[in-house]
C-alpha cells in the first residue's frame, strides 16, 4: 500500500454466516494497533441493523442501501470517500449484502483498475456459518432451494480466503470435512477457521487483510440468470418500530409517564413470534436480526439474531436498563413470499400487550435482478 492509498477489504458471505460480527472484531484489534477504520455496511433496503450496531460502537459508518455495492458503485466509492474526509480511516470494512456474488468482478477489480490511486484492494474474504455450509455442499440435508444454493458456491468459488466461523459450533471432524469440500469448490482458496463470537483464531485472517493485495481472480463462469433468480426466491423485510412512550395517536401523557419495558425480553420475544411463523408456515429463514436501542441514544442497544427456523434467537448486546420508549430495528430475510413476511412481523408486533408500537417503516420485497455498473472481469 502506497502512503496515499486506503485499504479496502471486502468481508463477504451468505446471510448470517458472521460477516458483521467479525467486522466488529476486526475494528477491535485494529484500533487496538492504533489503527483508523471505516465501516460500509450494504442492504437492498433501508433501516440496517448492521449498521445500528456499528453506530452501538461508535465506528465511523456510512450505508449504500436500495441495492448491492456491485450495482452501486458509484455510491460505495462516494461512501468510501466521504469515510475517508471525515475520519482519514487506514482500513475501510466492507460488508456486501449476504446474497451477492460476483463481486470481484464487479467491486474488486474495478476499484483497483478505475480508483487504484485512492484505494488497495485487500484479500477477497469469505465467512461461513459451517451448519448451513454442510447443508449447502451436500453434507447435511438441504433447506434452502438449489438457485439459493448457486449462489453460496459461486460466493466460495471466488474467495482468496474462506473463513470457517462459528468454530464453536461444531466438532473437529465436522471441520475437516467441511474444509475438504470447501476446497472442492475452490482448491485456491486459504481456509481460515475462527470463532468471531468467543474472539477465537482471527488474528491470521486479520493480518492478512492488513497486509496482503488482492490477486483474486474474477468467477469464470456466472448465469446472471440463475444468480438473479436465486435471490428472488428470498423474500427480504426491513422495519423500524417505536415502541413504548404514550404511542402516535395519543394526545395525553408524555413519554415519562409511560410504563418501562425490558428491552432484551421485548426484542426476544418478537423474534420469537416471526420464528414461530416460520416454523408454522413451513418457510426457512436465512438470517432474521434486530436491535432495540433507546429512543435518541444509538450507543445503547439490545441487538438479537437467528439463522435458521429451528433456531432460538440469542442475545449478542443487551440493555443494562429498562426502557422507557425504544427504536427496534428488524431486518428478515427468509425463503418465502415477502407478504407472507409481512404478516408474520406485523402479528410479532401485535403482541407487544399494551405497549403502544408505532411502524415507522416497514418494506418487504424480492431483491431485483443484479445489474452491475461494472463488469471486468480480469485483472490488467
Ligand atoms: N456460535 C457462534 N455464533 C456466531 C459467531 N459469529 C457470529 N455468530 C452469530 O451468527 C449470527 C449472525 O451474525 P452476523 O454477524 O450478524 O452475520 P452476517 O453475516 O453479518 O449476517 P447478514 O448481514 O444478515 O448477512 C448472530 O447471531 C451472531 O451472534 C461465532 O463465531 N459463533
Ligand atoms: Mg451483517
Amino acid at each position: 500500500m502506497t502512503p496515499s492509498t486506503v485499504r479496502y477489504a471486502m468481508i463477504g458471505g451468505f446471510l448470517g454466516a458472521g460477516k458483521t460480527t467479525s467486522i466488529l472484531r476486526c475494528a477491535e484489534w485494529l484500533a487496538a494497533r492504533g489503527l483508523r477504520v471505516g465501516l460500509v455496511t450494504n442492504d437492498q433496503g433501508g433501516a440496517l441493523v448492521d449498521t445500528a450496531l456499528a453506530e452501538a460502537h461508535r465506528l465511523p459508518v456510512e450505508e449504500i442501501v436500495g441495492g448491492c455495492f456491485c450495482c452501486r458503485f458509484t455510491s460505495l466509492v462516494e461512501a468510501a470517500e466521504a469515510l475517508v474526509g471525515d475520519t482519514a480511516p487506514d482500513v475501510l470494512l466492507a460488508e456486501p449484502v449476504g446474497s451477492c456474488t460476483d463481486l470481484v468482478a464487479t467491486v474488486s477489480l474495478p476499484l483497483e483498475q478505475l480508483h487504484g490511486d485512492r484505494f488497495t484492494v485487500a484479500p477477497m474474504s469469505v465467512v461461513v456459518d459451517p451448519v448451513r455450509a454442510e447443508r449447502v455442499l451436500g453434507l447435511a440435508s438441504a433447506r434452502l432451494s438449489e438457485h439459493v444454493a448457486y449462489i453460496y458456491r459461486k460466493q466460495l468459488e471466488e474467495a482468496e480466503i474462506v473463513v470457517v466461523n462459528k468454530s464453536d459450533t461444531v466438532d473437529r471432524g465436522r471441520l475437516d470435512r467441511l474444509r475438504e469440500a470447501i476446497a472442492g469448490v475452490n482448491p485456491t482458496a486459504e481456509i481460515l477457521e475462527c470463532s468471531a463470537r468467543l474472539g477465537h483464531g482471527l488474528e491470521p485472517w486479520f493480518e492478512r487483510l492488513l497486509a496482503g493485495r488482492s490477486r483474486a481472480a474474477a468467477i469464470a463462469e456466472i448465469d446472471y440468470d440463475r444468480y438473479a433468480l436465486g435471490e428472488s426466491l428470498l423474500g427480504w423485510l426491513n422495519a423500524e418500530v417505536r415502541i413504548g412512550g404514550s404511542g402516535a395517536d395519543a394526545a395525553g401523557p408524555a413519554d415519562d409517564e409511560a410504563a418501562e419495558f425490558d428491552g432484551n425480553a421485548l426484542l426476544l420475544d418478537v423474534l420469537g413470534r416471526i420464528r414461530a411463523t416460520a416454523e408454522a408456515e413451513g418457510f426457512e429463514i436465512a438470517h432474521l436480526k434486530g436491535t432495540l436501542s433507546l429512543e435518541g441514544d444509538p450507543y445503547e442497544l439490545a441487538a438479537a439474531n437467528l439463522v435458521q427456523s429451528a433456531d432460538t434467537a440469542v442475545l449478542s448486546h443487551r440493555l443494562a436498563e429498562p426502557v422507557d420508549v425504544g427504536r427496534l430495528l428488524v431486518n428478515l430475510r427468509a425463503e418465502a413470499d415477502p407478504a407472507v413476511l409481512e404478516r408474520a412481523v406485523r402479528s410479532a408486533l401485535g403482541g407487544c400487550g399494551k405497549l403502544p408500537v408505532e411502524i415507522l417503516h416497514l418494506e418487504h420485497f424480492r431483491p431485483g435482478r443484479p445489474v452491475p455498473t461494472h463488469r471486468l472481469p480480469t485483472r490488467v
